[in-house]
């Protein structure tokens, strides 16, 4: 695998550092945009995918890998406290409403990342990026809970763009059928006859 650009705002100053992460050393080369030298780190290994992401709020990129081997994230916090690391919803799993937030996250960190390979003409690696936000975006829109799934349903049409042809229908029907059953539950004047 190729390097993968991973820009982010890494040190905080607001503006979008220059990034990128190599797979074969799992090494992320970061330049800060507020100057010095560039970081070297690693995290992550052959095979995983980076999806960074400011999953601690405190407004700074944190990096972080989604590893399909095992269906895990695993995020390192840019403020320090320890690393940690979260399974990924299967098919037929509800996301713990604990995990909502970081799952959110990781799945639009996935969608960039489906993109720009895509864009980068990797289609390959941006098919199974684009299936898993898939299947995280589609968890996280039918469990209970869920206020706003609309922007999560549109992410999903999307990404189905990535996809083979033959694989594009049944998440677009899956996430039709989802905003139909929010539409009649929303309805207020809907009347049973
Ligand atoms: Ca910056
Ligand atoms: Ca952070």
């Amino acid at each position: 695998m190729l390097d993968v650009p991973v820009p982010g705002d890494y040190d905080g100053d607001g503006t979008p550092d220059t990034a990128f992460w190599r797979p074969s050393e799992g090494n992320w080369y970061i330049q800060p945009s507020s100057g010095g030298n560039q970081h070297v780190v690693q995290f992550g290994r052959d095979g995983d995918f980076p999806v960074p992401s400011d999953f601690d709020r405190d407004g700074k990129m944190d990096l972080a890998v989604w590893r399909p081997s095992d269906h895990t994230l695993r995020v390192r916090p840019s403020s320090g406290v320890a690393d940690w690391t979260l399974p990924t919803p299967q098919d037929g799993e509800d996301p713990r409403p604990a995990d909502r937030d970081a799952l959110a996250l990781f799945a639009t960190a996935l969608f960039e990342l489906a993109s720009s390979l895509e864009a980068a003409g990797r289609a390959d690696e941006a098919v199974t990026a684009a299936r898993e936000s898939i299947k995280v975006f589609l968890r996280l829109a039918e469990s209970p809970g869920e206020l706003e799934p609309a922007a999560f349903i549109s992410r999903v049409v999307e990404l189905a763009g990535h996809l083979p042809a033959s694989e594009a229908v049944a998440p677009t029907q899956d996430a039709v059928a989802i905003l139909r059953r929010l539409a009649e539950a929303n309805s207020p004047s809907r009347t049973t006859g």
